[in-house]
């Protein structure tokens, strides 16, 4: 008889023996351990949250307290890294346990080559997670887990790349898109597709109410999820959109910090709102477990998938912004509560990075090791636990891509202890840092600290020769004499609809905001207010009436306007 059987049988006898002598009103909210005996295991993966955009991390702006208390609960990192300073690479590591080189997969998706007037060519990199990684996701419903992917995906899409071919049962609102186009229910949108003249379609949630914000709606789903696994461990892989663009949040939300002087705000009101909102869905879901007993046998790790967008928040006194790699680009949160293992209120040093989740979540589930598989990882059990710091030297970057966001740069990076190399590919540079005395890497040390500089470049060559890292070519196609061509003018849209009643003029003379969008007033008028937009028009869905800029617009007798916006500005990178 194998092993698991004899499991199994131990299993049902204690049930019914339970069940024989506990009368059933008893075992509700009992703390129930799961079939396997194997613990739950809840991942947050939040898009675009800045390393300080929590109350334990620092901030006095953002509303965290739900995240505070996990935090205070579990253990948190303070030099914890995301993979790479934008989307889909970090994802590709979380659920592989390989570094974004070594995969291949460097970019965010569907990225192209955004500069072919530029010096060098950007490195080839893949547009899916290959099929031939046996995810995290794989792994745990191996053993008997029941997984769902809920909320962003963007790592490929129809029809092999969606979580339904990496592991998951279940998948609500993943797809190969970065963003919803709306946060607001229709949460439709479309997304131009890079180097060609084509635009994708996509909807991340056909059904739901007017009115519903998908930030809740997820939350919705993921409760449901854990309520209907009482009788088997899960893995809730819980990647919200939320906190990317479009910058857009409960009005109710938003007015509370509107309330704070701008002079001590560290991001826009919107953005804040919409940190607020993930911290609520951090506390739903905690208490979910709580009230299903749940609690003391899940494991929940909350971090993000690279550092703060520069147009939401600041990340002082890290330096620059998602798209960067310097501290502000790719250092994030990271908190892990593992019952049992961490230290309530832990606070741990050590570098660790997006890789290292798949061979914790393996040990936090008991089951073994997959060294071949997730290369690039390490099991964070012993440091969480407080026995030993992790074998692991260093840890690497690699980004050969132009990318659109401020004080981004192709190049390739190395922490090792407090020093930080980056070694820059267009301009060509150098630069090292040591982080222990200068966390915002303001001095260069590489024209003084030659030794270290040399021995980390070594490294970082040895490193990327390992991991057939894609290197940067020379373009053919550039001509130093030739000025890159100037970027098209982001064009925007606005569609009127009758279903995004989250909208609400404000009265005054500032600016109205709606998400990115800016209005101005332009004239008042008896009973009614006009305003005037400031955004260009472009293509919408045949039969919706768009406005042009400067085009006045009267708002409804109840001073409400259904606007949305399906195109954004910013950057169109994620
Ligand atoms: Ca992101």
């Amino acid at each position: 008889m194998t092993v698991r059987k004899v499991k199994t049988m131990k299993y049902t006898v204690t049930l019914l023996i339970t069940l024989l002598l506990v009368p059933l009103a008893a075992l509700e909210g009992a703390d129930v351990p799961t079939p396997a005996g194997r613990p739950n295991i809840v991942l947050f993966l939040i898009d675009d949250l800045g390393w300080r955009d929590l109350g334990c991390q620092g901030s006095t702006f953002y509303q965290t307290p739900h995240i505070d208390r996990l935090a205070r609960e579990g253990a948190r990192f303070t030099d914890a890294y995301a993979a790479c300073a934008v989307c889909s690479p970090t994802r590709a590591a979380v659920l592989t346990g390989k570094y974004p080189a070594r995969l291949l997969l460097t970019d965010w998706l569907p990225s192209g080559r955004w500069n072919p007037q530029a010096r060098l060519q950007g490195g080839r990199f893949i547009r899916a997670l290959p099929l031939e990684e046996f995810t995290l996701a794989e792994a745990l419903r191996e053993a008997g887990y029941r997984t769902a992917s809920i909320g962003k995906w963007h790592l490929g899409s129809e029809p092999f790349s969606l979580p339904q071919h990496h592991g998951f049962d279940v998948n609500v609102a993943g797809n190969g898109h970065g963003a919803p186009g709306n946060y607001f229910f229709p949460y439709d949108g479309d997304w131009p597709i890079p180097t060609t003249d084509q635009r994708a379609t996509w909807n991340v949630l056909a059904d739901g109410q007017p009115g519903e914000y998908l930030t809740d709606r997820l939350t919705d789903e993921a409760v449901k999820f854990i309520r209907d696994q009482r009788d088997r461990p899960f893995f809730l892989y819980f990647p919200h959109y939320g906190v990317h663009t479009p910058l857009q949040a409960k009005p109710e939300m938003i007015a509370k910090y509107e309330q704070i002087p701008k002079a001590e705000r560290q991001g826009k009101p919107a953005y804040a709102a919409m940190v607020e909102s993930v911290d609520e869905s951090v506390g739903r879901v905690l208490a979910t477990l709580q009230e299903l007993g749940l609690e003391k046998n899940t494991v929940v790790i909350f971090t993000s998938d690279n550092g703060g967008f520069y147009n939401a928040t600041s990340n002082a006194p890290l330096r620059a912004n998602k798209g960067a790699y310097y501290e502000g680009g790719i250092r994030v949160p990271l908190i892990i509560k593992w019952p049992g293992v961490t230290q309530p209120g832990g606070v741990i040093a050590e570098p660790v990075t997006s890789t290292d989740l798949y061979p914790t979540c393996l040990a936090a589930a008991g089951l073994p090791q997959r060294p071949s598989q997730h290369l690039d990882g390490l099991n964070l059990q012993p440091l969480l636990a407080g026995e030993s710091p992790l074998s692991r030297r260093s840890l690497f970057w690699h980004f050969p891509h132009y990318n659109e966001h401020p004080s981004s740069v192709p190049s390739s990076v190395v922490r090792r202890g407090p020093w930080k190399l980056i070694e820059t590919f267009d301009p060509e540079g150098i630069e090292l840092y040591n982080l222990a005395d200068d966390l915002s890497e303001t001095k260069n040390l590489a024209g003084t600290e030659t030794a270290k500089l040399n021995e980390l470049l070594r490294e970082l060559e040895a490193w990327r020769k390992d991991v057939g890292a894609e290197m940067m070519k020379p373009n053919p196609d550039y001509d130093p004499n030739v000025k890159p061509a100037k970027k098209k003018k982001k064009k925007e849209v606005l569609v009127l609809t009758q279903s995004s009643p989250s909208w609400r003029p404000r009265t005054g003379p500032e600016a109205w905001l709606y998400g990115s969008l800016k209005f101005g007033v332009l004239a008042t008028t008896a009973g009614a207010r006009m305003i005037r937009l400031g955004v260009s028009s472009s293509r919408a869905p045949p039969g919706v009436r768009t406005l042009a800029a400067g085009e006045g617009l009267a708002l409804a007798p109840d001073r409400t306007l259904h606007l949305r916006p399906i195109l954004r500005s910013g950057l169109g990178s994620s």
